[in-house]
């Protein structure tokens, strides 16, 4: 029986990855903070499978602890200050967990247990001001926020612990990838939630920022079947997981409210609290290294993703949950 360590297990992506996992008759330990109240909703499902450590990305000794309690062959570190526009609001606290804190968990694993499997949550976020279309793994890096600023630090780290220890460590560089376990800060999530809150009558208006960012969005539960496969490689190494299709917003927008039969022009409402200091105007992957490498390829249109999120948030609303 493999063993992995999660950090991040709680949020959208540790739940699909831990769910994977479990799937393959893994023994799953999840890093998780200290929280005041509950935060286990994606997790609820699984939680009696998991074996949980508490700890925190910007805390040496709890990751130290972490991973000599976990002994890990694979470590999937997920945990991040993720929102990018709160990144401008605590650029520090950004900083500190978003980048030091991978590090934190690197020196970790380095001091405790080197020939555990790492892999890093990098970001299609670092590619920010993007200076070619499609974006790949040589494609420069020009990040837009103190949130890519930190990832394209984390990124490095890990290559250069790679380089210097010999570790076998992986950045998958992940374009957006969204789901009924998203958010509610994200824009996909909050244009779902926000459609069938008005469809049920429980709201008329949907404030929103930026209406023409294009982005490049999957669906995460495809996108963790990468991290894995990244994982059981010969040999060590960086890849990009994407779609290769870009929609903007508005795209999104026009599909979620047609499938309630609504038109979202008169419910849209753009309010410039949400434009940000500076905008990532374009995002397009090129996967084509993960689909020879790694035979690795998303299965869930964006079509099919805008329904599943809106249909989701209809049945939960519907149920008063
Ligand atoms: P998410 O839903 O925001 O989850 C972030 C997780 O990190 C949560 O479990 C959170 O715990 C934990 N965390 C935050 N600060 C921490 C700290 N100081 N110590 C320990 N845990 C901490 O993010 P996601 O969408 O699943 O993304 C997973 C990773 O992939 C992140 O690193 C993200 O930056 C990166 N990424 C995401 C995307 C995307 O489109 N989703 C694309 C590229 C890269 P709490 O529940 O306690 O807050
Ligand atoms: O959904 P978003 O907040 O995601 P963003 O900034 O692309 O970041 C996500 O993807 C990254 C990968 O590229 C991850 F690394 C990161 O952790 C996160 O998961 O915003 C998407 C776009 C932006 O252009 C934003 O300006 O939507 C635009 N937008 C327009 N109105 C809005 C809103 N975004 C949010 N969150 N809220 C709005 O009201």
């Amino acid at each position: 029986m493999k063993t992995a360590l999660i950090t991040g297990i709680t949020g959208q992506d540790g739940s699909y990855l831990a769910e994977f996992l479990l799937d393959k008759g893994y023994k799953v330990y999840g890093l998780r903070r200290r929280t005041a109240t509950e935060n286990d909703s994606n997790i609820k499902h699984i939680k009696h499978e998991i074996e949980f450590i508490s700890g925190d990305l910007s805390d040496l000794s709890s990751l130290i602890e972490a991973v000599k309690i976990a002994q890990p062959d694979e470590v999937y570190n997920l945990a991040a200050q993720s929102f990018v526009a709160d990144s401008w609001m605590q650029p520090i606290f950004t900083g500190q967990v978003t980048a030091l804190g991978v590090t934190n968990m690197l020196e970790a694993v380095r001091q405790v247990k080197l020939d555990s499997r790492f892999y890093q949550a990098s970001s299609s976020e670092m590619f920010g001001k993007v200076v070619e279309t499609p974006q790949n793994e040589t494609t420069p890096f020009y990040p837009r926020s103190p949130y890519g600023v930190a990832k394209v630090y984390g990124h490095w780290i890990t290559v250069n612990y790679r380089e210097s220890f010999d570790m076998y460590a992986c950045s998958g560089i992940l374009f957006n990838h969204e789901s009924p376990r998203r958010g509610f800060e994200f824009v996909t999530r909050k244009i779902t939630d926000g459609v069938a809150k008005i469809k049920l009558g429980l709201q008329n208006e949907l404030r929103l920022g930026n209406l023409e960012a294009k982005r490049d969005w999957g669906f995460a539960g495809d996108y963790v079947k990468a991290m894995w496969l990244m994982l059981q490689q010969e040999v060590p190494d960086d890849y990009v997981i994407a779609t290769g299709e870009t929609h903007t917003v508005k795209d999104f927008i026009e599909i979620a409210f047609q499938y309630v039969g609504l038109d979202w022009r008169n419910h849209v409402v753009q309010d410039p609290k949400f434009i940000r200091p500076a905008e990532v105007d374009l995002l397009l992957g090129d996967s084509s290294k993960a689909k020879d490498k790694l035979g690795w390829q998303p299965t869930v249109s964006f079509e099919q993703l805008v329904q599943m999120m809106v249909e989701h948030d209809l049945q939960r609303l519907g149920n008063g949950l």
